[in-house]
């Protein structure tokens, strides 16, 4: 049923006679043509196998401060970025971004060698895992505080809406990626209003995998379907499975015409899962091993992809041990390069630094 709401003359209007959505939409899983489909897969392989040698190099002691993998959540970033144009749209996220930079095609060497604090990294190896930037590539953080990229998210539509109307640019859209615990942060409702008000082209992106640090979504949310928490903004919602490449895909899809359309800001909840705990230093005491376990068995995003392939005739058991050998030798590559590369001068550690007087 169509949404009754009021205009500011009182006569009552509905959802449709504004141009907005009647009801939330089904997402259309995306109609992958092969070579999609071997381009998200391999896409997905190569952050999960950048995220197990990330794991293994903070173990050996090469990576030092926080470090949070995205193992599990790989659908989310492929089936999202592959939709947009890096350099035009732009992304932001929080600190557990090594996919999201994946995605956005940055040289994988660059950020291994950002987590190991070396001169070549993307911050010049001051930034570490969670401070990372490409303008180049229209990544934007890599953001420490819980939240904060949110109103980032919605500064960036404005600058790109800005730009196409008042600059006559090209125009572009902000994927705003924020977690489940994020959800609940204050700054991020300020964030939606100014965003639906203004008619932003944002794509807020929750990634709901189901924890915050070692607090369930259950626990910590009074309205735990996140995909309406953009309701009392007037903006549309969509949840979505995270697991599913092909369903991200579709739902990006969607997104984009929407937003493209000029109608302003969209929700979309990607239910997904981390393996790994929070940080590399989580005893992920909160949930049982059974647990993790049946979600590797039964929804891993690249074993499902890989069975759907097969089935489609996509791809065969040898393309998959190329794709495998090639993904693996790609990431070796990158480590040995950030294990290899000097750290930075002693004079850096002036640089680049905000400096404030009172
Ligand atoms: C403002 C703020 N409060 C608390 C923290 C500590 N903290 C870091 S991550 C985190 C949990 C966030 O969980 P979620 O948003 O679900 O993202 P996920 O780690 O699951 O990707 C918390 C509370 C912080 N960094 N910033
Ligand atoms: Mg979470």
């Amino acid at each position: 049923m169509a949404r009754a709401t009021k205009s500011s003359a009182g006569e009552q209007r509905t959802a449709a006679s504004e141009g907005r959505l009647e009801r939330l939409p089904n997402v259309t899983r995306h109609n992958a043509s092969e070579a999609e489909y071997r381009d998200f897969y391999r896409m997905m392989l190569v952050i999960r196998r950048f995220e197990e040698k990330a794991g293994q190099l903070y173990g050996m002691g090469l990576i030092g401060g926080f470090c949070h993998l995205y193992i599990g959540q790989e659908a989310v970033v492929t089936g999202l970025q592959s939709a947009i144009t890096p350099g035009r749209d732009s992304v932001v996220t929080g600190y557990r971004d090594h996919g999201h930079m994946l995605a956005c095609h940055i040289d994988p060497k660059t950020i291994m060698a950002e987590l190991t604090g070396r001169e070549a990294g993307i911050s010049r190896g001051k930034g570490g895992s969670m401070h990372m930037f490409s303008v180049e590539q229209g990544f934007f953080g890599g953001h420490g505080i819980v939240g904060a990229q949110v109103p980032i998210g919605a500064g960036l539509g404005f600058a790109h809406k800005y730009k196409q109307q008042v600059m006559g640019g090209e125009g572009g859209v902000a994927l705003a990626y924020f977690g489940d615990g994020a959800a609940n942060q204050g700054q991020v409702y300020e964030a939606f209003n100014m965003a639906e008000l203004w008619k932003l082209p944002v794509i807020f992106v929750i990634e709901n995998n189901q924890y915050a640090m070692g607090t369930s979504v259950n626990r910590a949310s009074a309205e735990d379907q996140l995909y309406r928490r953009g309701e009392s903004f007037r903006i549309e919602g969509m949840q979505v499975d995270g697991m599913d490449v092909l369903a991200v895909r579709g739902a990006a899809n969607m997104a984009l015409d929407w937003v493209r359309g000029g109608h302003g800001p969209i929700l979309l909840e990607m239910k997904t899962y981390r393996y790994r705990g929070h940080s590399m230093s989580d005893p992920a005491k909160y949930r049982s091993r059974e647990e993790v376990q049946t979600m590797r068995d039964n929804r891993d995003p690249i074993d499902m992809a890989k069975r759907e392939m097969l089935e489609l005739g996509f791809a065969d058991e040898t393309w998959f041990k190329a794709c495998e050998k090639e993904v693996k030798a790609q990431v070796a590559e990158a480590a040995d390069f950030a294990e290899q590369a000097p750290e930075p001068d002693l004079s850096e550690l002036t640089t680049d630094i905000l400096v404030g007087t009172y």
